[in-house]
């Protein structure tokens, strides 16, 4: 099996400041919090940003900020959010792709989320992968429901696409696939050959989702942006001491951690020039 790629989902766009005290907001709070990240094991960061009032925002000032503060102190993948808050524009989740981050997420379907609805029709989906092929950024791609893998693998070959195809599977999002062992079997199912894959569950199905993921050689995403709580009732601390119980999970089974490094060779990624 390949080391375990633990991905911080660190700020997220649905959780407060007043839900999560801890919640890293300013850039300043996320060079800090991707460090401590890092230190614990992860390898990738998932990146939402917020403005000055803590409300999520896809100001592109805003995310080379952040962007800025991370790739100056840590060696961690930077992946931005092109899913934003529910509602934002197309043109406003598009438009951080300037800033030529290592990797992005791209959802390739529609789903409900909660009372709202995630919007992602066909023909933004194709402008969206469009420009992160012609930006060279690479896609993880955001799998909420199971139509989402084979909607995501008719654009790459529609596109012409040539990179590493890696997946992650968003699980128990209300209105989304629900987590579960067979839910995780059946999409790895549909799965290319080449193809790697991570799993989150958003809140109560966190952990055992993190274990069934290691278990079967997958790679795991925790973070903020999925779990409040470390254990029941218990607020995590950081978003830090959610990758060091994914560290734990990985160590009770055997399972060794990617580097940034290992993960770049892992995930077929050119490392950055600086
Ligand atoms: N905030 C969700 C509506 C992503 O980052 O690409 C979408 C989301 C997915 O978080
Ligand atoms: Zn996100």
């Amino acid at each position: 099996m390949d080391a375990l790629i633990i991905t911080a989902a660190a700020v997220g766009a649905e959780l407060s400041p007043e839900e999560q005290p801890n919640l890293p907001l300013t850039p300043e709070d996320v060079a800090r919090d991707a460090r401590d990240c890092e230190s614990a094991g992860a390898s990738i960061y998932h990146l939402h940003v917020r403005d000055a009032q803590g409300r999520p925002t896809m100001e592109v000032a805003r995310f080379r900020e952040c962007h800025d503060a991370i790739t100056s102190s840590t060696d961690l993948i930077v992946q931005f959010t092109t899913g934003g808050a529910v509602g934002d524009s197309e043109d406003d989740r598009i438009a951080p792709l300037e800033l030529r981050p290592e990797m992005a997420t791209l959802t390739t379907g529609t789903v409900n989320f909660g009372d709202d609805v995630f919007m992602n029709p066909a023909p933004f989906v194709r402008r969206l992968y469009g420009k992160m092929l012609s930006v060279g950024v690479t896609p993880e791609y955001e799998i909420f429901d199971s139509g989402m893998v084979p909607a995501a693998l008719g654009h790459y070959d529609a596109l012409g696409a040539t990179h590493h195809r890696h997946f992650d599977f968003v699980l128990s999002v209300p209105g989304g696939m629900q987590a579960s062992p067979a839910a995780i079997d059946f999409l790895v199912s549909l799965l290319p050959a080449d193809a790697t894959w991570s799993a989150t569950g958003i809140g109560r199905s966190h952990a055992s989702v993190a274990a069934e993921a290691i278990e079967r050689g997958g790679h795991v995403r925790t973070g903020f942006e999925d779990v409040r709580y470390v254990e029941a009732g218990v607020l995590a601390e950081s978003n830090a001491q959610l990758v060091e119980r994914v560290v734990t999970i990985a160590g009770e089974r055997g399972r060794a951690v990617a580097s940034p490094r290992e993960a770049r060779t892992t995930l077929g990624l050119v490392p950055p020039s600086r």
